[in-house]
């Protein structure tokens, strides 16, 4: 196992050391800039201890917008070696920045993420993971070579090409997004190579939400083992946890660097091991723009698990969603995710498909919209099935409508845009969408 001392120490004993990066973190930033001043006024570090940390308060994606772009620094600009930022859907994207110490624990995190799922020197990856200003390409990269394994830096887009390369160069692991990977399982089953003919063994899955469906999808249109990672650009990027080969559905969190809580979206009081919660992280050790309490949105539980690997981090569960990314229809609170677990759960229709939020109406209703797999014969048995399960599941109608095969949008760069919502006066958001 790679940095096998340190993913299976004993919990006290990281503990100890956790405890000790803490306050020397603390000491470090509480003066050296602007936000961290006026989040730790008053706060001696010695007195911060990991059980009262939940007592400092947290910071959330507004702070970094209101010091951009590098208002939160705490080293000299001079130390610097790399800037990333996320796409940020409207205004000002977010900046991180990263020294060398920060670059270094960023390959060994994903290099333990690599190493878990299989790989190590010797292994070649295919990396479709965004290569630029998205963390993606460039984190996992720099964990490809940190383990010393070889890396097929082929970026994300050109679909046709990215199954040439994987045909010809035979690598056995494959990242990128989820919906990019079901892009490249139909383009490979578009040119006839069949999933256990490619030589990939395993893929490994992270930057959007994806559901048990999609991973079942994906496990059989590929042949491959499918495995989640987590990660976010204020945090670093990706390499914050993972999915174990024998652990789906726990992903060790690298808490060695990365520390996490798990609050209460609501009332911001810590929730009890195994509840779900908003992911509040930590980073112990990062120099260039460290965070304190940083809230991330994302909806998930910890949990401390038997590892038959014998690593000792704690888990987490996968995201469940947003506390941001909730739909609300009529009254009743859904995440687009239990609606793609329905809907991938199904062969009969492909792994495209988008939801719609029909606003037209004086009450929202939702449209699922999916394509027909060519072996369907019975379309409105196959509908009213998966009407009657999602309404199962969500509590509230769902009415499901077939795109022409290949009619919906395939993602090629970026990530998926699983939502849209449908005016009044506007016209369908798809053409062949009922009126
Ligand atoms: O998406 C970093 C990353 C790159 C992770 C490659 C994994 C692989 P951001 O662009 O800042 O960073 O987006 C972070 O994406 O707060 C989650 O809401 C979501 N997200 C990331 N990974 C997962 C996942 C990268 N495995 C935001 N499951 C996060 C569900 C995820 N959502």
């Amino acid at each position: 196992m790679f940095d096998h001392d340190l993913q299976t120490q004993p919990v006290e004993q990281r503990r100890e050391e956790q405890q000790r990066r803490l306050q020397a973190l603390i000491a470090r930033v509480r003066d050296a800039s602007p936000q961290h001043r006026a989040q730790l006024a008053g706060i001696d570090p010695q007195q911060v201890t990991l059980d009262n940390l939940h007592e400092i308060p947290t910071v959330g994606k507004a702070e970094l917008r209101e010091y951009y772009p590098l208002g939160m620094l705490c080293v000299d600009r001079s130390e610097l070696r790399r800037i990333h930022a996320t796409s940020g859907t409207s205004g000002r994207p977010t900046i991180v920045a990263y020294t060398e110490g920060d670059l270094e624990v960023f390959g060994r995190t994903n290099a333990r993420v690599l190493d878990a799922a299989g790989a190590s020197a010797g292994t070649m990856v295919h990396n479709a993971y965004g290569y630029g200003l998205f963390t993606g390409g460039l984190g996992l990269h720099q964990g490809i070579e940190h383990l010393g394994a070889c890396t097929v830096p082929v970026s994300g887009g050109q679909t046709s090409r990215q199954v040439t390369l994987i045909r010809d160069l035979e690598p056995e692991v494959l990242l990128c997004t989820p919906s990019y990977a079901a892009t490249i399982s139909d383009a490979m089953a578009a040119e006839g190579i069949a999933p256990e003919a490619n030589s990939l063994k395993v893929g490994i899955f992270g930057a959007e939400p994806w559901s048990e469906g999609m991973r079942a999808s994906l496990e059989k249109g590929l042949g491959i083992l499918a495995r989640d990672i987590y990660g976010m650009c204020e945090l670093q990027g990706p390499g914050i946890a993972f999915e174990g080969r024998h652990t789906p559905g726990h992903l060790f969190i690298n808490e060695d660097f990365f520390y996490p809580e798990c609050i209460d979206p609501a009332t911001g009081q810590p929730v009890a091991e195994g509840e779900v919660g908003e992911l509040v992280f930590t980073t112990l050790v990062k120099e260039a723009v460290p965070v304190v309490r940083y809230r991330t949105g994302d909806l998930a539980s910890l949990q401390r698990i038997e590892d038959p690997e014998g690593r000792t981090l704690i888990t987490m569960s996968r995201i469940l969603g947003r506390s941001d990314d909730m739909l609300v229809i009529r009254g009743v609170n859904v995440f687009p995710s239990e609606i793609e677990a329905v809907l991938l759960g199904d062969d009969r229709v492909a792994t495209a498909y988008t939801l719609v939020i029909d606003e037209r109406g004086t009450m929202p209703s939702l449209i699922a919209v999916t394509e027909p797999t060519p072996q369907v014969s019975d379309v409105p048995g196959l509908l009213k099935e998966l009407e009657g399960q999602l309404k199962e599941r969500l509590g509230i109608s769902c009415q499901v409508v077939l795109a022409e095969p290949g009619g919906l949008p395939r993602t090629e760069v970026g990530k998926a845009v699983r939502v849209q919502r449908w005016r009044s006066g506007e016209n369908s958001p798809f053409p062949g969408l009922l009126t």
